[in-house]
C-alpha cells in the first residue's frame, strides 16, 4: 500500500503512485484451510470416484440442506444450468418474467431453452423485481416468474408467491447471491417452488465452479435430480430429457472446506462492510446499500451508487479512477440484461419502460471486499474516494478531455 492520497494531483490517473502494487478484485476468492482441502483431494483421488453423486457431493447436499433448513439439496455444477434445469422440471413454456437488473445468466438460461424473458422493472430502492409492475405484464403466454435476490437481499417473496399462485404461474427464485441469507427468520432457499444458488469462484462461498438447487417439493427434487444426470432413474432407464448439470467430487471436496469456514468468510464480508459505511458515511453523492442486520447476511458485495449531481463526478469517472490505483471496481449490472444481444433488438425505447433499471445501470459501482480484503485497504479506497469526491468538479473537466479508457 502507498502513502495516503490528499489531494488530486496525487491520484494515478494524473500520475501519482497506484495506490495498491497490486491489483484489488470484486470476486476474489475465498479459500478455507488449504490442509484441509487437500487431504479431501487425496480421499477422493485415493477412492477414485471422481464425480457422479460420490460421498462428497452427498455429505455437501446434506450439510446444505441442514443449514437451510430445506428438505432437499442437489449438488450442481453451475447457477446457469441450474436454471434451466428448474425451467425445464417445472416445464415453462412462453414467456417468463424476469428482472434485467441481474447478471445475463438469468436471462440466458430461459432464452437457451427456448423461452422468452419478459423484463420487468425493479424497485429503486431494493433493486429487486417490483412486484406491482409484474401483473401488466403477464399474457396468456406467461408461465413463470423468476425472481432475482439481488445482492442478497430477499425479494418481495410474500407478494410475488401471491401473484405466482393468482395467475397458476411457477415461481423460481435465482439465489445465485443469497447462500447464508435469511427473509422473516427463514433461510433463503425455502421460497418459491425452487431457488438456485451459485458456488461459482467470485462468490462468497465458492466450490470453484458449481451451485445448488434447493426445494421443499419431493417429487420436484426427484425429477431435477434426475435431470442432471442425463435423466436417468437407475442405470439405463430415463425418466425424462435430461442433462449433465454434476458436481465434480473435487468441487464438493472444495464445498465441504469452505462450509467449515463460512462463518469465518461473512465475518470479515461484515468487518469490511461496516468500515466501508463508516468511512463513506458522509461523502456527498455516494450512496451506500446497506442489508437489514436483523436478518442473516452474508455482506458478499458492496455496493454504491454514484450520484453525479451531487458528487460531481461520474459513476464511470470514478471506476477509471479506482482503476488507475489497482482498486478493481466493477459496474454490475451494466448495461442490463434488455440492452445486451439476442435482447436489445426488442426494445428500441428501452428508458420508457424500465426507468429504475435504466437508472441503476447508470450510477451502481461495486467494490471489493472478501477475506482477501482488509480494513487497512478499505480505509485507504475510502480515503481516495473521499479526495475524488473533494474535488469533483476539477477531476470531472480533467478526465473530459482525456481519451476514453476501456472500462470493465
Ligand atoms: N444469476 C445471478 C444473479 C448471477 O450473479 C450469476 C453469476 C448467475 C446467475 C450464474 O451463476 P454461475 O453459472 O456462474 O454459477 C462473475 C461470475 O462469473 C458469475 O458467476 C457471477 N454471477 C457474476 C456476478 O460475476 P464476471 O463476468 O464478473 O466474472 P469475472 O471473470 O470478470 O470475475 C470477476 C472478478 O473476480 C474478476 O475481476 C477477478 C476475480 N476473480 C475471478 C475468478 C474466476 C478472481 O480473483 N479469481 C477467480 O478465480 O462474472
Amino acid at each position: 500500500m502507498q502513502a495516503p492520497k490528499n489531494c488530486w494531483t496525487d491520484l494515478a490517473i494524473f500520475g501519482g503512485n497506484p495506490a495498491f502494487s497490486e491489483k484489488l478484485y470484486v470476486g476474489r476468492p475465498n479459500i478455507g484451510n488449504r490442509e484441509r482441502l487437500l487431504e479431501r483431494i487425496r480421499d477422493v483421488l485415493s477412492r477414485r470416484w471422481l464425480s457422479n453423486n460420490g460421498c462428497c457431493v452427498q455429505e455437501l447436499e446434506r450439510r446444505i440442506s441442514e443449514l437451510l433448513g430445506v428438505r432437499h439439496c442437489i449438488a450442481v455444477c453451475n447457477a446457469t444450468v441450474a436454471l434451466e434445469i428448474a425451467a425445464q422440471a417445472l416445464g415453462l413454456t412462453g414467456e417468463v418474467i424476469v428482472p434485467s437488473f441481474t447478471f445475463v445468466a438469468t436471462a440466458h438460461a430461459l432464452q437457451w431453452l427456448g423461452l422468452t424473458p419478459v423484463f420487468c422493472d425493479v424497485d429503486r430502492r431494493t433493486h429487486n423485481i417490483e412486484p406491482c409492475r409484474i401483473e401488466a405484464l403477464i399474457t396468456p403466454r406467461t408461465s413463470g416468474i423468476v425472481g432475482v435476490h439481488l445482492w442478497g437481499r430477499p425479494c418481495e417473496v410474500e407478494a410475488l408467491t401471491r401473484i405466482a399462485e393468482n395467475h397458476g404461474l411457477s415461481l423460481i427464485f435465482d439465489a445465485a447471491h443469497a447462500f447464508g441469507c435469511s427473509h422473516k427468520g427463514r433461510m433463503i432457499g425455502n421460497f418459491g417452488s425452487l431457488e438456485v444458488f451459485s458456488f461459482h469462484a467470485t462468490k462468497f462461498f465458492n466450490t470453484f465452479e458449481g451451485g445448488a438447487m434447493v426445494t421443499n417439493d419431493d417429487a420436484l427434487a426427484a425429477k431435477v435430480r434426475a435431470m442432471k444426470n442425463f435423466g436417468f432413474c437407475g442405470q439405463e432407464e430415463t425418466i425424462a430429457v435430461g442433462t449433465n448439470g454434476k458436481m465434480s467430487e473435487v468441487s464438493a471436496a472444495m464445498g465441504l472446506t469452505g462450509l467449515e469456514s463460512l462463518e469465518e468468510f461473512v465475518a470479515a464480508n461484515h468487518r469490511n462492510y461496516q468500515s466501508y459505511q463508516a468511512e463513506l458515511a458522509d461523502v456527498p453523492g455516494i450512496h451506500f446499500m446497506t442489508f437489514d442486520e436483523t436478518q442473516k447476511q452474508n455482506y458478499q458485495y458492496i455496493v454504491l451508487e454514484v450520484d453525479e449531481t451531487l458528487a460531481q463526478i461520474s459513476r464511470d469517472q470514478l471506476l477509471q479512477i479506482l482503476h488507475a490505483e489497482n482498486i478493481m471496481a466493477r459496474r454490475y449490472f451494466y448495461p442490463g440484461c434488455h440492452r445486451v444481444a439476442p435482447y436489445r433488438s426488442r426494445f428500441p425505447q428501452v428508458e420508457s419502460f424500465l426507468p429504475a433499471t435504466e437508472s441503476l445501470t447508470n450510477c451502481v459501482l461495486v467494490l471489493p471486499t472478501g477475506t482477501a480484503v482488509g480494513t487497512d485497504e478499505v480505509t485507504h479506497i475510502c480515503e481516495i474516494i473521499r479526495v475524488v469526491v473533494k474535488d469533483g468538479r476539477q477531476i470531472g473537466e480533467r478526465l473530459l478531455h482525456r481519451p476514453a479508457e476501456m472500462i470493465r
